[in-house]
């Protein structure tokens, strides 16, 4: 599966080093320190829920595509059972907080009886044409006391309107308008970048800066999705795999608007910039099958919980979110499988986590300033702040421990820092490092052989500011 290992034991290595010399801890120019960006409260809410779903769902469900053409007939939207309290339920289990449904796909079709086109659930015999897919949506999350989202798709291929200019501005806006009043409180706005052809030929030249005034504007607690943010990012795949290097921070002139389309686009949105002025974690959007709609031929192709496990680790624990997608099928409700992968990833992913932070109890010394009093964790506000850009911070524990997961993590309210960092043992009379990295951020997992030690420590070798550590912690997961 693709199981990532940082095993460098074999390497007897020039990174087996000592404690750092005193005259390696360089100061941290104070200009520098004030020029880096911070995340919003609401950018920060939303990298700490980790797990978003994403749920995919339109006429396409029915017509068995992936991407509809627009002239679908609404009656094509026939749910035999639908049930969005399974989907939330569903999410739940699985340990996801919030989730995003495509109230609008590239077909155009609304999941919600909108006032600006027919083209909608309220032409579809579902409820007798009485139905509102995003209502029970949003009721289905409020009760499962989880965040709702909206993806609607500004690229519209039934709409004759697309492709004319202010005409198709002002129908997409009434739609995002109804989308962000109607419905309660919104935690993300997703804005595909898809920008192909409508029905007429024509391309749509989408108006960004008035889109996103009305979502500041509607829902000010929002963060606003797109490759080109402005508060989210996309990875830049759909492969669910975070730049092993990931900076929460962009140049934002790299990637201009969404759809800006360059061979080196997804690398850019992968990695960030540890030097860009604008603060824009990345989000990891992936599907539970190969589609992104259901697909009866896909039943037998749904990830299984050891490959969600795999994806977390390269978004989650590499500094991005994860946003998986669940797909309901026909009936409108997730399909058996996909229900029971995502239980059993929560399941598992709780097990890796199992017996809690084994460097509990340590006696803790750091290379310089004070060092934490406390076994460090990020669910407190407490963190660590070395007095100088690299730093270190030992552990030393009464009797040898087992582990096989790290978890580290800055406090990111104050920025991220860490560029380079290793984890040593001390093992026959020298350190030996088991997990090497660079970037940190929020959070970075690494998982390995089992390992065992009584002293262990975090190096940072290098940041570009003397760092806050918020976690470090081993696991023995399995
Ligand atoms: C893409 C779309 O074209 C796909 O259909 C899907 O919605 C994915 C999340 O974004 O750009």
């Amino acid at each position: 599966m693709d199981r990532r290992r940082f095993l460098l034991a074999s390497s007897a290595s020039a990174l087996a080093a000592s404690a750092l010399p005193a005259s390696a801890l360089a100061a941290a120019p104070a200009a520098v320190a004030a020029a880096r960006p911070r995340p919003t409260p609401q950018q920060l809410a939303w990298q700490r829920e980790e797990l978003a779903l994403f749920v995919h769902y339109t006429v396409n469900t029915y017509t068995d595509r992936e991407w509809g053409e627009g002239d679908e007939s609404p009656r094509a939207f026939a749910p035999t059972d639908l049930d969005a309290r399974q989907w939330a339920r569903a999410a739940k289990a699985g340990g996801f907080r919030s989730l995003i449904l495509t109230a609008k796909h590239h077909d155009g079709f609304c999941l919600w009886p909108t006032a600006t086109t027919a083209h909608s659930v309220r032409s579809s015999a579902w409820r007798d044409g009485r139905g509102d897919v995003v209502r029970e949506f949003v009721d289905a999350c409020r009760a499962e006391n989880l965040g709702a989202g909206f993806y609607l798709s500004p690229w519209d291929r039934h709409e004759p309107r697309y492709g004319s200019g202010q005409a198709y501005d002002d129908f997409y806006l009434a739609q995002l308008t109804e989308l962000l009043t109607n419905y309660g409180p919104v935690v993300e706005v997703w804005f595909d970048g898809a920008n192909g052809e409508g029905p007429n030929g024509r391309r749509q030249a989408y108006d960004w800066p008035r889109i996103h005034r009305t979502v500041r504007a509607l829902q000010p607690d929002a963060v606003i999705f797109s490759d080109a943010g402005p508060d989210v990012r996309w990875i830049g795949n759909e492969r669910g795999v975070a730049g092993s290097t990931c900076w929460a921070t962009v140049d934002p002139a790299r990637v201009p608007y969404p759809g800006f389309d360059r061979p080196w686009v997804g690398e850019a949105l992968q990695q960030g910039d540890p030097h860009g002025n604008a603060w824009r974690p990345g989000e990891t959007d992936v599907s539970i099958r190969p589609g992104w709609f259901w697909h009866a031929a896909e039943d037998a192709k749904v990830r299984s919980a050891d490959n969600l496990i795999d994806l977390y680790c390269s978004s989650v624990g590499r500094n991005s979110k994860l946003l998986l997608n669940v797909p309901p099928t026909r009936a409108g409700r997730f399909h058996d499988t996909d229900v029971a992968r995502l239980a059993e990833f929560g399941r598992k992913r709780e097990a890796l986590f199992a017996g809690g932070n084994r460097l509990a109890g340590a006696r803790v010394r750091a290379s310089g300033g004070d060092a934490p009093q406390r076994v460090l964790d990020a669910d407190a506000e407490s963190f660590w702040r070395a007095d100088a850009v690299e730093a270190w911070l030992e552990f030393e524990l009464d009797a040898e421990i087992e582990f096989d997961l790290l978890c580290l993590q800055e406090a990111i309210a104050h920025g991220q820092h860490v560029a380079n960092h290793r984890f040593e043992i001390w093992r026959d009379g020298q350190w030996r490092t088991v997990a090497w990295g660079t970037t940190i951020g929020h959070k970075r997992l690494e998982r390995f052989e089992p390992e065992r030690a009584r002293r262990l420590r975090l190096v940072v070798e290098h940041g570009y500011e003397p760092a806050r550590i918020a976690t470090v912690a081993v696991y023995r997961g399995g």
